[in-house]
This record gives structure tokens, sequence and C-alpha cells, in this order.
């Protein structure tokens, strides 16, 4: 700022502006929504405007690192998008809350001993005070954090809805526990494994009922530590089968653990995507995940009873030339053969005498693989069983082999191998000699052929015969004819395993369960709820000596032991019951606060049918006949795809069956935003220095006078890339930076992060500055004037424009129509613009930029904000050019140009040229000999 213009608008204008409106937004409560009932209704009986927007963000976690510029980009995207919507006279839900549970804060506690409570919650406070300086218009009231025991309350509460519910198959869908029971009493309905109800203990009865319950105590694999004391996810387990921390044995070892029946869902989780606005990526990985895929269960007769296989190409059957188990499969003890026949390929023995020692020898070498492992891709591996099998269509005895790349956990456990067809099939039968017999009429010299064409090679004298036939024909035919002769049936298999709900930490919801002195679980009455997390002094996992295989996890809160055991009556008198001691997976919170949103400080209920009715509601009207409701967009990185999104969708779905909520799904609408990357340094070792102290020199860079190398990523701590939103507020104003962020370029792409680039979209809001204010004297420059043709058609067409790409979260091309007309007034009135064409200006840009678009407001004389303004409006006549400007050209050189209609023909066009001063001027004495006119274009007169 130089003295001769003390009011531009600098960094420091801007900063005092932007704390100026956030107070203001702040102490007014100028984004909070109102509810149709309940605390956050309107006082009185006020009717809420039916035009609602729910937007809604996907919610951080609040690090100890706070924000860097990154994450805001989505953020911000929403935030115009609300204030957009805002001016369009809806009622706009938008707030953001904290997903506070996870590791890294009980890590940090596990170090320094401070509660992860007090460093939680001051993470939030640091974060809540970056996004405030942004701008965002956030309903404060309804930012819930997971962590609060109010919100975790309703967590518990919707476990036990899950855990007091059951899948019925008929109706597929869930039901109240009680439904079940009344059934089993009057006998409508078997307990699972088939016996009457009645006739069971109490005991009994408790079990039976838990069975079909959608949570689940279940012994299954997981990586249990000793050495830590914990179990481990897949990714916490090193490829040599130690813990990535600490470096400790890990064993695969059968833990009971509380699991959530989600596979119940798998039809409805895939056919309800179709009714989603959602990206066709993140669709098409949900599809990959809950795998669906249709075939046909197989029996093959062998000596140790049938062996049961499941392929999805039972139409291949008459090229099945062997059979594999997986090495667990519950058979293989019996398909054990006492020896080898005497003639016996050593390819298959794996160079052992007897059958026994090399099945034993094979797992004894694979146990230590993990699933992922046994599927890379590899050299096949595996042994025979000395035993054969009867390939059910042609009679044919086939070899029995065990090989690790047959996974338990899939189908049936067993494949019938068809080598000439499945490339995993192939590289087997080459390695061990085996036939590989073509049934599809492809080459299979080198490679198996997996392409479709007609089938051969498959007939038998027993009615069946697909040569000819095409896949899908011959499948059914296949199927048909197994069904037939009792040698199989079809099978719908899934990919979806139930969800491991249970983690050995501190840091999460604690499970709303009691055991009784027989073990038998409960689950806690509503007024027990919340179930608090005790306190404690330590919060390691109790650990054991690392070698100890068979030791068993006690979480933190087992040392908690006045927490643990407690007097209660549930219903039978005071007895003593023991507390689970788990803590739920990080997912819990994030899979239903989109409901706790609606209704944050609701005593009563989650949240109030009719509030959600309200927000998340299905809008036929508006949507189509299928709408199932759900907030209205959703924006999040695309690394939440699968998981949160799967479970999340789940937890809506029971809440749906069960009767809380209208929404058959949570999320309407789902968009993808990309990410802001920057670039990163490593040096000689390959770690990575601070980006922000490297130098450039000569196309070379330095750090502490030593060369480091040049990288592009993800912006981030790890890459040490980071660039914090308070240094660019603080250098520019936050109103640049989200200009800036958002002119970036699309939404959905990754974009790089350039400081120097910042200043454009500075200079870009000084201009718009200057419309208005006189950086001289301080004082409104506008004036009363009407608008020229030209001014109404840069307008309209600007208002025109911006709408639609408000609309479709276009804000990159919103800056840049926003920018040329800036540029159109600043060049047309170099003092004084008219006021007609700056006001709506300063509406269109406060979604953008609102800090400084309520100043201008305000000081163009308005008193109210401008975040309820109705947004300027268009008018058709001024978007279409009624003339254009044409180029006239003497003897083929540009000489003139003229206007005239767009629809000009020909001759009015020659008329127009000739007409013209300057090229009368110039032909003045000449002789026109030819005129060519392409209308639109231009005019070529030929002289002499
Ligand atoms: C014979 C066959 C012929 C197969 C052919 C494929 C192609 P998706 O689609 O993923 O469900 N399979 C079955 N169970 C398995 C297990 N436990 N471990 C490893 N592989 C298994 O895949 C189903 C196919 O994968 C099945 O169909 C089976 O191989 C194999 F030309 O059977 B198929």
């Amino acid at each position: 700022m130089t003295e001769a213009t003390p009011h531009r608008y600098t960094a420091e204008l801007a900063n005092t502006i932007e704390q100026k409106w956030q107070a203001h937004w702040r102490e007014h409560g100028t984004f909070n929504a109102p509810n149709p009932v309940g605390p956050l209704a309107p006082e009185g009986k006020a009717e809420l405007p039916k035009d609602k927007l729910n937007v809604q963000d996907m919610f951080p976690y609040p690090s100890g690192a706070g924000l860097h510029v990154g994450h805001p980009l989505g953020y911000i995207a929403t935030d115009v998008y609300a204030r957009y919507n805002r001016m369009l006279g809806k009622n706009v839900l938008h707030t953001l809350g904290y997903d506070a549970f996870g590791l890294p804060a009980e890590q940090y506690a596990i170090q320094t001993g401070t509660h992860p409570r007090t460093t939680t919650e001051a993470n939030i406070k640091n974060m809540t005070r970056q996004l405030d300086q942004l701008g965002l218009g956030h309903d404060r009231r309804r930012a819930v954090a997971t962590t609060d025991p109010e919100f975790y309350k309703w967590t518990q509460w919707i476990f036990l809805q899950i855990y007091n519910a059951w899948f019925d198959e008929d109706l597929q869908k869930a039901r109240p526990i009680e439904d079940l029971v009344k059934d089993l009493l009057s006998g409508a309905r078997q307990t699972k494994d088939g016996r009457n109800f009645r006739d069971l203990t109490t005991e009994e009865k408790h079990k039976a009922i838990d069975e079909f319950r959608l949570v689940y105590l279940s012994d299954s694999m997981v990586n249990w530590c000793p050495g830590l004391g914990t179990v481990l996810a897949n990714e916490e387990v090193t490829a040599e089968g130690r813990s990535e921390r600490g470096n400790y044995p890990v064993f695969r070892k059968r833990l009971r653990q509380w699991m959530m029946r989600i596979t119940d869902y798998s039809d409805r989780l895939l056919d309800d995507l179709d009714l989603l606005d959602w990206p066709e990526k993140v669709k098409s990985m949900q599809r990959n995940w809950i795998g669906r895929s249709r075939g046909a269960d197989v029996h093959f007769a062998s000596p140790a009873g049938d062996i049961t296989v499941f392929t999805t190409r039972p139409d291949t059957l008459f090229g099945a030339s062997y059979v594999v188990l997986a090495p667990e499969h519950e058979l293989v003890d019996d398909l054990v053969a006492d020896a080898y026949p005497a003639d016996v390929d050593t390819r298959w023995t794996n160079g052992e005498n007897t059958p026994r020692e090399a099945v034993d020898a094979y797992l004894r070498a694979i146990a230590a693989k993990s699933d992922v492992e046994r599927q890379e891709n590899k050299e096949k591996t595996g042994v025979f069983l000395g035993s054969y099998a009867v390939n059910p269509v042609n009679g044919e005895q086939v070899p029995i082999f065990i090989a690790d790349y047959v996974l338990t956990g899939y189908g049936t456990g067993a494949i019938m191998a068809v080598p000439a067809h499945d490339e995993r099939d192939y590289e087997f039968a080459s390695v061990f000699g085996l036939p590989i017999t073509p049934v599809l009429d492809g080459d299979v010299s080198e490679e198996a052929f997996t392409g479709d064409a007609t089938h051969i090679n498959s007939a038998n004298d027993d009615g069946l015969d697909l040569n000819g036939l095409g896949k899908q024909e011959a499948i059914d035919k296949a199927i048909a004819w197994l069904r037939d002769e009792g040698a199989g049936h079809e099978k719908i298999q899934y990919k979806l395993r139930d969800w491991l709900f249970a983690r050995q930490r501190y840091w999460g919801e604690p499970f709303p369960i009691v055991y009784d002195e027989n073990g038998q679980a409960h689950g806690l009455p509503e007024d027990m709820l919340p179930v608090e997390l005790p306190q404690v002094e330590d919060y390691n996992p109790v650990a054991f000596d690392p070698e100890d295989a068979d030791s068993e996890p006690a979480p933190p809160l087992a040392k908690a032991t006045d927490w643990v055991e407690v007097e209660l009556d549930l219903g039978h008198g005071k007895q003593k019951y023991w507390r689970d001691t788990n803590v739920m997976p990080q997912w819990a919170g994030s899979s239903w606060y989109q409901l706790r949103y609606i209704d944050p400080t609701n005593a009563d209920a989650f949240v109030d049918i009719d509030n959600e009715r309200y927000w998340t509601g299905p809008r036929p009207d508006e949507h189509g006949a299928n709408d199932p409701g759900g907030v209205d967009l959703y924006v999040g990185g695309v690394e939440h795809a699968v998981l949160h999104l799967l479970y999340a969708r789940f937890w809506h779905k029971v809440l749906y069956d069960l009767g809380f909520v209208t929404s058959k799904e949570p999320y309407r609408r789902l968009y993808n935003q990309g990410y802001i990357q920057a670039y990163a340094f490593t040096d000689s070792r390959g770690v990575y220095v601070p980006a922000a102290e490297v130098e450039e020199k000569d196309g070379k860079f330095f750090y502490n006078g030593e060369e480091v190398n040049r990288e592009y990523g993800k912006m981030g701590k790890s890459l040490k890339n980071a660039v914090a939103p308070d240094d660019v507020v603080r250098d520019f104003g936050a109103d640049t930076l989200r200009v800036y962020e958002m002119s970036m370029g699309p939404l959905d792409t990754s974009r790089p992060w350039a400081t120097k680039d910042v200043v454009g979209a500075h200079r870009f809001l000084q201009r718009l500055w200057r419309l208005v204010v006189d950086e001289a004297s301080g004082e409104v420059s506008v004036v009363d004037a009407s608008l020229t043709e030209d001014d109404l058609k840069a307008l309209h067409r600007t208002v025109a424009g911006v709408r639609d790409d408000y609309v479709h979260l276009r804000d990159n091309t919103v800056a840049a129509k926003l920018i040329e007309y800036v540029n159109y007034l600043t060049k047309t009135y170099p003092s004084g613009a008219p006021r007609a064409a700056v006001e709506p200006l300063v509406q269109m840009v406060s979604p953008l930029a609102p800090h400084i678009a309520e100043e201008l407001w305000a000081l163009l004389g308005n008193t109210e904000t401008i975040t309820f303004e109705p947004f300027p409006e268009f008018e058709e006549q001024w978007l279409t050019d009624d003339t254009v400007e044409v180029p006239v050209q003497i003897n083929g050189k540009v000489k003139a140009r003229i206007d005239v209609a767009t629809d000009a023909s020909k001759d009015d066009l020659e008329a127009a040229a000739l007409a013209d001063d300057r090229v009368a001027g110039l032909i003045d004495g000449k002789t026109v000999v030819k005129v060519i006119a392409i209308p639109g274009r231009m005019v070529n007169l030929v002289v002499k």
C-alpha cells in the first residue's frame, strides 16, 4: 500500500474485515438452520421452507498436526455450495464435527501419560480455530465429536438395536429379536441347528437366540501379537510375520471377537447402488468388494465322500482335469492316502515318500503366510494327496491336490481345475504336468484361453451336450443337468465377509455389554447408557512373553477392575456382572454421524424421525419415484469408497428396517474431490526434508547446503511439504485462499499448490474492491447510471453462466467468469461503475469470497447480511448476440471491421461494407470488380 492509496484491499484490510464478519456471523447465529421439531425448532409455529439442502463433508480426525491447505479444499467447496443454496432461499444444514476416537491419541497417551481426551480436546480446539478463520458457514450447534459421551451414548444405543435384531431371510430385512423369540416359542421357526426351542434349558435358549443376532461373538482368525498385547490389523504386520511396531512375532490365532452380520445385507447393498447418485468408480469398487458371483456348487465323489467345489464356470466341467483343496480343508486328513501309486510323477510329491509326509511338510511351509501372500503371483506350489475324485460329467478319475492358491475362506474352499481356461490352473498344470483339455474353441498352446468362444469336447451319454453353445446358454444347461442328476445346484457366492467389530484398545467406544457368571452376554438397557470410558493410569495393553502364542489378549480396559466388575439389576434382582473390555473400531461413530447432525441436542432419541424426514427423507417429487433419500451432497476423498461408506450404508439400512429413519440410504449424492499436491524433497538417504526450507539455485535444489532430490506428491506431514492455511490467511486473507483453492482446477482433479500463484486470486479481489471503493479517499465510488447494452449483456451472461456452474460444483469456472466480468467493468469504467452492474457482482462473489462481499454489501448501503440475498436472475434476451463484428478485406487485406446483424444475408453484408466510411474512402475512385461475402464471417472486395 502506498500513501496515495490508503484504502486499497491489502492482507491487513482483509484480515480486519474477515474477523469482523466472522464475529458478526457467530453472534447472530447466521448459519443456524432451524429444525421442524425439538430443541432446534423455531419458537412458535413457524413453517420451515420446504426447500432444503443437507450438505456434508467427511469429517476429520483432530490430529495434533492441525490442518494444511489440502484439507479445506472439500470444506470450501461445500461451503460455497451451501452459501449459493441459501441465496436460492433454501434452509441449509451444514456443519462439521470430529471423528475423534482412534490410535494416534492413544499412542500419544502411552508415550506421555496424557489422557487422550486432553489431547483430543486441545486438537479439536485448534482445528476449529483454523476452520473458523476460513469463514466456513457452519451451524456450530451441530458440530458433534464422536468422543462426546452424549454422542457415543447413541453409538452404543444403535449397537444395541443391531444386537437386538435378526435378519429375516424371507422378508429380507432386520426385525426385533422379540419377534424371533415369539416365533421360536410358538414353533413357527426352528433354532439354527433344528432343535425345538421349547425343549432347551435357559442357557441353551440364550445361545440359540444369540446365533440369530446381527451382532455375534465368533471365533475368527486374527493377528495376535503377545509382545504388544494386542490383535493387529493386516497392515500392521510385516512380510516376515512380525509387528511393524516393536518387531515382535505375530501369530495367526483363533480368538473370540464381536462380529457384525453385514453379509446378510449383501444383496440390498449391491442392488441399492443403482438408486444412488455416486461416482461410477465408487459404485464399482463397492460391487467388487461385495463380489457377488453366480455359479454352481458341484459335487465330485471321493473316498472321503463328496467334495463340493464352487465354480463360476460349470460349463467347463468337461475340461476339469484335477481337484484342488485349500490346505486347511476339513476333508484333507481323510483324503491323504497311505501310499503313492508306484508310477507317481515326482513333481506331485515334492520329493517326499508318502502323501502324509508330503502334506505335513507343505503345511509347515505355508503356515506363516497371509491370505494376501498366498494369492500373490508366484510359482504355483502344492502336493498330491494320493487319492482321486470322480468328475460327475464324464466319470473320469481326477487327482486331488492341496495348494495354497485355493483359499479356505472363499466358496467351499475347494475347486475343480480347468487349466485350459483359467490362468492360475494353467500355471499349476504346467508346473505339475497335468492334462490341459480345451473345452472352448480357442488356442491353449501357450496360455489359458479365457475369452468367449463356443464349446467343444463337451458332451456325454447322459443327455448333456454343450457343444456349439455360447457361455451363458452352456452355464444354464450345465446347472440344470447337475440339478437333475443330483450332482450340484446353482449358487450365489459373495466375497464380502462379516465385519470384525472389536479392538483391544483404550480410546474407543466401550461395548454396552456385560457377562453374567455363566459367561452369557447381556445388552444393557437404555437407561444405563452411556457406558463411559473408565480412567486408567496405564493405556498400554497387557503385554506377554513375545513368544507365548497361547496367551490371550487382555485389553487396557481389563485393568480397570473396579469398572469391569459391576452389580446391576437387569430384571432378575441385583447380580454381579463383568463388563466387556473391548472397544468398538474407529468406523463406529462415522457409521451414523450424519443422523446426529440432524438432531445434535436431542436427549430422548438419536434423531427425531420428523427431523430426519425433513432433512434426509425420500423426495420422489424432486428425485423420482425410487429416491432412497439421504444427505443431498456428501463430499470427501475416494479412499473411503469402500469401508466407511459400506459400513454407513449397512447401519443405516438396519435403522431403516427397524423403523427409526425414513431414508433407505445415508448419502443420496456423493462427490470425490481431488487432492492438493505439492513438491517434496529427499536427501541422499531418501529421507524427506522440510520443503519450506529448500532453496533453488540454477534449477537445482539445496537443503542446508546439500543437494536434494525433488519429488511430487500428496501434501502432508509424511512428505514434510505441508503449507499451513494460517500462513496463507495471514499473508493474503481467507477470501484469497478460498478463491485460489476454488480456481485451481476442476474440483474432482488433483492440483499442485503454488504459493506464488496465490497472488493472482488476491489481485482479482483488489480489482473487485476498487470497483466499489476509491483507494485514495475510501469513498464508495459507484454511480447511479443506467446500464448500456454491452453492460447488460456482460452482466446477464455472467449471471447465467455462474448459476449453472455453482449448481454443478464448477467453482473454477465461476471464478473465471467473475474475473472476466470484473475486468470488463474495470476497463469500461476506470472511475465510477454503475451500481446496477456492481451490486449483482457482489452477490455473485459472496459464496466464493463471503467476507469481502459482506463488507462491500454494507458499504453499498445495505443493513442486512448478504447471506440470504436472493441470487441474481438473468434475462434470456441478453444471452444471444444480435450483432457480430465482421472483417472487411480489400484485395485480401483486412482494412476495416463492421457491426452487422447476426443473421445478415450476403446482400446485407455487401451493402454494409460499401456503406462503411473507412471502406468508402479506400475504394473511392476505384472499381469494385467482385464481392465475396460470407455471412457471419467476412467480406472481401476485389478492386481495381
Ligand atoms: C472352474 C473355472 C473355470 C473357474 C474357468 C474359473 C474359470 P469369482 O468370480 O471371484 O467368484 N475359486 C473358487 N473357490 C476358490 C477358492 N476358495 N480359492 C481360489 N479360487 C477359487 O471366482 C470363482 C472362481 O474362482 C471359481 O470358478 C473357481 O475357479 C475359483 F475357466 O472354477 B472356477
